[in-house]
């Protein structure tokens, strides 16, 4: 698009936010497999169906909605959380950069080459330490973490503070995000949302992709 057309509508493209857990890898299995155990040993019910509406939630949120109805005081839960981050990051252990999802490494440094900046934006406490398994941290502007914010996804308080570390405006954001939580966020942030995964789950995306090796970033960016 000619660039006196960008004036009329929104501005320009200047930055992609990308979430880390099923975007860039697939830790969103880890994630699964570490509740599904700490929900055998205490004889919670779950599965993956119950699992998918965790996506992108935090550790704290996700133990909640886990849990139901069950009273539990604060310290049976910093127990459970602490037990379910065990099995998560033991599971981590073997991580290296051939754990990236196929085409994630490629689309950041696409978008990148085109001049914008990136960022992570991951409600994950563990961001860093998976990015640095990845050895991806410096391909990063910014990154923005389970630890840079209270408010975790659907708020949009993770994605705004992504934009501010990039010193960019919301409107001015791509997010690429596999959670509903996630584009929930990015909606109410101001800001375009890419969805990867199936439409039950992100179909609320402006855009949407089966996998991430399929994002037509040309279509997306200049939409
Ligand atoms: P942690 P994302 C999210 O990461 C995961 O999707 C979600 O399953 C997890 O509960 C959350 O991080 C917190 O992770 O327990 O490591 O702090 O998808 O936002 O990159
Ligand atoms: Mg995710």
């Amino acid at each position: 698009m000619p660039e006196h057309q960008q004036d009329v509508g929104r501005p320009a493209y200047r930055a992609v936010i990308f979430d880390l857990d099923g975007v860039i890898t697939d830790t969103a299995e880890f994630h699964y497999l570490g509740w599904q155990r700490l929900a055998d040993e205490e004889g919670l019910a779950f599965d993956r169906a119950t699992n998918e509406a965790l996506r992108g939630r935090s550790r704290r949120e996700s133990l909640l909605a886990l849990l139901g109805d069950a009273a539990v005081d604060e310290d049976e839960l910093e127990r459970m959380m602490q037990a379910k981050n065990s099995y998560y990051v033991a599971s981590l252990e073997t991580m290296s950069p051939q754990d990236a999802l196929p085409g994630a490494v490629d689309l950041v440094d696409d978008v990148r080459r085109r001049g914008l900046k990136v960022a992570i934006g991951s409600s994950s406490k563990n961001a860093r330490m998976v990015l640095d398994k990845l050895e991806l941290t410096g391909r990063f502007d910014a990154i923005a973490d389970g630890h840079t914010v209270d408010d975790a996804k659907p708020a949009p308080d993770l994605f705004l503070a992504a934009a501010q570390l990039l010193d960019v405006a919301p409107s001015e954001c791509v997010v690429v995000e596999d959670a509903a939580s996630g584009v929930d966020a990015a909606l109410a942030a101001g800001m375009t949302a890419v969805g990867i995964g199936p439409a039950e789950r992100v179909g609320h995306a402006h855009h949407r992709f089966d996998a991430v090796d399929e994002v037509d970033l040309e279509a997306v960016l200049h939409a």
